[in-house]
């Protein structure tokens, strides 16, 4: 199968200036008429053929200024039309039949629950009409829709609605304008029998905007957080990038069957359910943020990818990490922002830095792919907004907005490359961002090594700084990176930040302050700081402030000394992660050598002092008490020992609930809460914090532990707390515990799509190991489809993350994912190729794991496969 190389850009041979289309729906041959405005681009030769991309479509009719074509005028094959003689600006007619209803690939148009919807992003408009499918083709579309009156009362597209009747045979039509050129991506329709929830939003101009969510009926009393978080966000980013909506209406349509979370089409958003969708009694306080995510995320793309969008997909991060990072610091400003970078940081210090380290390790703008579907990954979302976050760090915010500012004002209405984001941060500033372009270009994380010394004597602290990125596939040798370090010195007598003055080159010196940003651009470089009047604990990297793993040899007593005094509330969560790593460190390695374990009383003696002193933030003392995930502490180790992290996990967390179990029964019922259900920072800290804490007690399991778990299971009102214990009936030992109480919710919630994918998770991410079997049981429930990408992710997904089951030695876990791999090559290659991510992570495990893993591979890469799946697979066997 053919790769596309960046190198090999060209502007495309003609460009289409406006686009009319009128759908006819129909489940099994929807007809589409295309009238595109075409004419030759400027920078092209003269008398290059036409060639338009199209994938499954049978075509019907072709015309050019109203002439139809004879039949070898023009050719049509299984990706394309191609005309070989065409003017230099002229009318293309084409019709072509699609059928929607077999489109369980969910590209294109597909139905969903008997509703039309669509999902163009990336290359999915190719299914619906012959076009040139590319983001740097940017046109006005007019479009008309035309459906059954009384089976698809609503009919939507981007834009405002200009014209509206009736037709015969009891159909009726909706003709749509979008004004603002855009490419084929962005383009959207929405028809079925939806109702809608409508407010207003007034934008600092003073126009008003009608706001809309649509739903299927049933759905309309979960609507509330996704308008208010709409709302949140139009504001915000007017206050804090200066931004402000386009069109008259902005709309959200629900939809069941869903790839990702959502899509930004211009003015009609497209959502998975379960990323719109929330209400107190179904939908968790994680699920509740998460949406406030998500719609701003959405929104926020009307500029960062609508308004300024992506010369072409090798520059996706160009949209994707700069809106990842307005989401990311909208969510920080609207709840707790020490909370909000702690969850992302440990996220992405799992999964991205796994990735980073895997097969499929792609830098930020790759330069090459077979399939663009497959680089939706966490490099280009999460790694891109960490790149744009180093950008911040290293401009400071005054300069960040007004490069922002000039990037917007200078590229509306383009499609445009990530130099050109970074060219409008160099201009603003002044700074030389030549090299800090190597972020993009480089895949990898970078490892840092840290030393300080201090010098009594002169009152100097040296601190040596070494970096080196590792080999990735294709990238064997990297250059050093322009790395942002935030850092403080916090002085061991004082516990203060002391005030840091940085010697430069010339002999001199600069007063930074006492948090301050240093600029590492060697392979290795020194930082002298001046007149620090007491010996420092170097507290480095404050906030993450790059996307790298940085390495300092503290000593257990340095980490418990910054846990409670540094004032980097991010830095005090990972000294605790940090101190807790060696403990665990440790009896991993005793597990593995079969000798007893023994827990750190310095641990437990450091979780005494958080519980002693729970402060006020609820939700940063829940994450401080929480310890580092298995897939975290994978990630830290050479090898995989899947048991062993397994054990030596549950010992600590069944050592800390035994010797503070007082403490954590105090937290418990501190922390309940009669209030009415909101979610609010408060009340989600709360709730969080006295979770942790029953989850520790529940590690125990005595009595009290199981009547407050039962208790909270019956009597709660919130998802929030039904679901963690449940969880926790579910996942202790005791089926007595476990059966009735998943037995009682999903009878309860047999209805509810959304709540039964929670149901199906907590099941197969249980450790017991009679977890494969009850995967493929639940696999023929009636509420599972494998059509469905949400039970796929609920099911199948939730299942490859239980580290200890998924990893059976039996082979088992590897045998039900390919099995489920193979099939959905078929049915959904973008989800298969998703799916299979665990897979192809088998270097990182024992030999006898690695042979099981990769005979799965193999067996794929035996079948019949879609570019998709083929990319991964052979990526992963390279
Ligand atoms: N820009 C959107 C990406 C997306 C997508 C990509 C591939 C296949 C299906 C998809 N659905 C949405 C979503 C976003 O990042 O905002
Ligand atoms: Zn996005």
């Amino acid at each position: 199968m053919q790769a596309t190389y960046l190198k090999d850009y060209l502007p495309p041979a003609y460009r289409v200036t406006h686009t009319e289309l009128t759908f006819d729906l129909d489940p099994t041959a929807t007809r589409v008429k295309a009238r595109l405005h075409l004419e030759r681009h400027p920078e092209r030769e003269a008398g290059l053929p036409l060639v338009l991309d199209g994938e499954g479509l049978t075509l019907k009719q072709v015309a050019i200024d109203g002439q139809p074509l004879e039949a070898d005028e023009f050719e049509a094959d299984a990706h394309s039309l191609t005309i070989a003689r065409v003017p230099e600006r002229f009318r293309l007619d084409t019709e072509v039949e699609i059928a929607p209803d077999t489109n369980t690939a969910l590209e294109g148009l597909y139905r969903s629950n008997g509703m039309y919807c669509t999902q163009c992003e990336p290359e999915g408009f190719r299914r619906i009409t012959f076009y040139p499918d590319r983001p740097d083709v940017m046109a006005t579309f007019s479009t008309t829709v035309i459906g059954d009156r009384e089976s698809l009362p609503v009919l939507l597209s981007n834009g405002n609605p200009v014209e509206q009747g009736e037709l015969p045979d009891q159909r009726h039509f909706v003709t749509w304008e979008d004004p603002h050129p855009k490419p084929s991506y962005l383009f959207a329709l929405v028809a079925g029998s939806l109702e809608k929830v409508e407010d207003h939003f007034t934008t600092q101009s003073g126009r008003e905007v009608l706001l809309q969510i649509w739903v299927e009926p049933e759905n309309l009393d979960k609507t509330d957080h996704a308008m208010a978080s709409l709302k949140r966000a139009m504001r915000w980013d007017e206050e804090t990038y200066g931004r402000e909506y386009d069109l008259d209406r902005f709309m959200i349509v629900a939809v069941n069957d869903f790839n990702m979370g959502a899509m930004e089409n211009k003015g009609l958003n497209i959502f998975n359910s379960a990323a719109v969708l929330t209400h107190p009694q179904t939908a968790t306080d994680a699920a509740f943020q998460r949406v406030e995510g998500i719609v701003a995320h959405e929104y926020f793309h009307n500029w960062s990818g609508n308004r300024v969008t992506c010369r072409d997909w090798f520059q996706l991060s160009l949209k994707e990490g700069f809106t990842v990072f307005r989401d990311q610091t909208f969510s920080a400003d609207v709840n707790s922002a020490p909370v909000k970078r702690i969850e992302d940081v440990s996220f992405f210090r799992t999964a991205q830095f796994a990735e980073d380290a895997g097969p499929t390790a792609h830098p930020v703008r790759p330069d090459h792919y077979i399939e663009i579907s497959n680089f939706y990954t966490l490099t280009i979302y999460e790694k891109g907004a960490e790149v744009v976050r180093m950008l911040r760090h290293l401009l400071g915010w005054e300069d960040f907005r007004r490069g922002s500012d000039l990037y917007f004002a200078r590229f509306d209405g383009q499609a445009v490359r990530i130099e050109d984001f970074v060219a409008c941060m160099a201009e603003v500033s002044g700074l030389d961002l030549d090299q800090f372009m190597r972020w993009y270009a480089q895949a990898g994380t970078p490892e840092i090594d840290a030393h300080g010394e201090y010098d009594y004597a002169t009152g100097e602290y040296h601190l040596r700084l070494s970096q080196r990125t590792p080999a990735t596939p294709g990238q064997s040798e990297k250059l050093p990176l322009h790395v942002p370090i935030r850092l403080g010195l916090v002085g061991t007598k004082s516990g203060h930040d002391l005030t840091l003055k940085l010697a430069d080159a010339a002999g001199g010196s600069e007063t930074l302050g006492k948090d301050a940003v240093i600029h590492l651009r060697e392979a290795e470089q020194t930082f002298v700081f001046q007149d620090v009047e007491e010996a420092p604990v170097p507290s480095l990297l404050r906030g993450f402030s790059a996307p790298v793993k940085l390495r300092y040899p503290y000593s257990r007593e340095e980490l418990a000394f910054l846990l409670t005094h540094d004032s980097d509330g991010f830095n005090r969560w990972d000294a605790g992660q940090r101190l807790t790593m060696l403990a665990l460190d440790d009896l991993i390695a005793a597990h593995r050598n079969g000798v007893e374990k023994v827990m750190d009383v310095r641990l437990v003696e450091a979780y005494r002092s958080l519980l002693d002193e729970p402060g006020d933030d609820q939700a940063v003392l829940a994450e401080m008490l929480t310890l580092p995930s298995e897939a975290y502490i994978a990630e830290q180790q050479p090898v995989v020992d899947v048991d062993a992290i397994h054990a030596a996990r549950e010992f600590v967390r069944q050592s800390l609930a035994w010797q503070l179990r007082d403490a954590f029964l105090a937290v418990y019922r501190d922390n309940q809460n009669d209030e009415p259900y909101a979610p609010t920072p408060e009340q989600i800290g709360r709730r969080k914090l006295k979770n942790v804490a029953l989850a520790y007690l529940m590690s125990i399991a005595d009595d009290e532990a199981i009547g407050l778990t039962q208790a909270q299971f019956k009597n709660s009102g919130n998802m929030t707390d039904v679901r963690a214990a449940l969880t926790l009936l579910a996942h202790s030992d005791r089926s007595d515990l476990a059966e009735p109480a998943l037995k009682a919710f999903g009878e309860q919630w047999a209805h509810d799509p959304l709540v039964m994918d929670q149901w199906f998770t907590i099941q197969v991410t249980r450790p017991q190991p009679d977890v494969i079997e009850r995967v493929r049981f639940l696999m023929e429930h009636p509420a599972f489809s494998l059509k469905n990408p949400n039970k796929v992710r609920a099911l199948i997904g939730a299942f490859a993350q239980n580290r200890v089951n998924f990893h059976r030695l039996d082979g088992q876990g590897y045998k039900l994912l390919a099995d489920v791999v193979i099939e959905l090559n078929r049915l959904n290659p973008e989800i298969a190729a998703r799916i299979i991510t665990p897979l192809t992570r088998w270097q990182r495990f024992d030999e006898e794991r690695q042979v099981l893993m990769k005979a799965e591979l193999e067996r794929i890469r035996g079948e019949k496969l879609s570019p998709n799946v083929y990319e991964m697979v052979e990526r992963a066997l390279a």
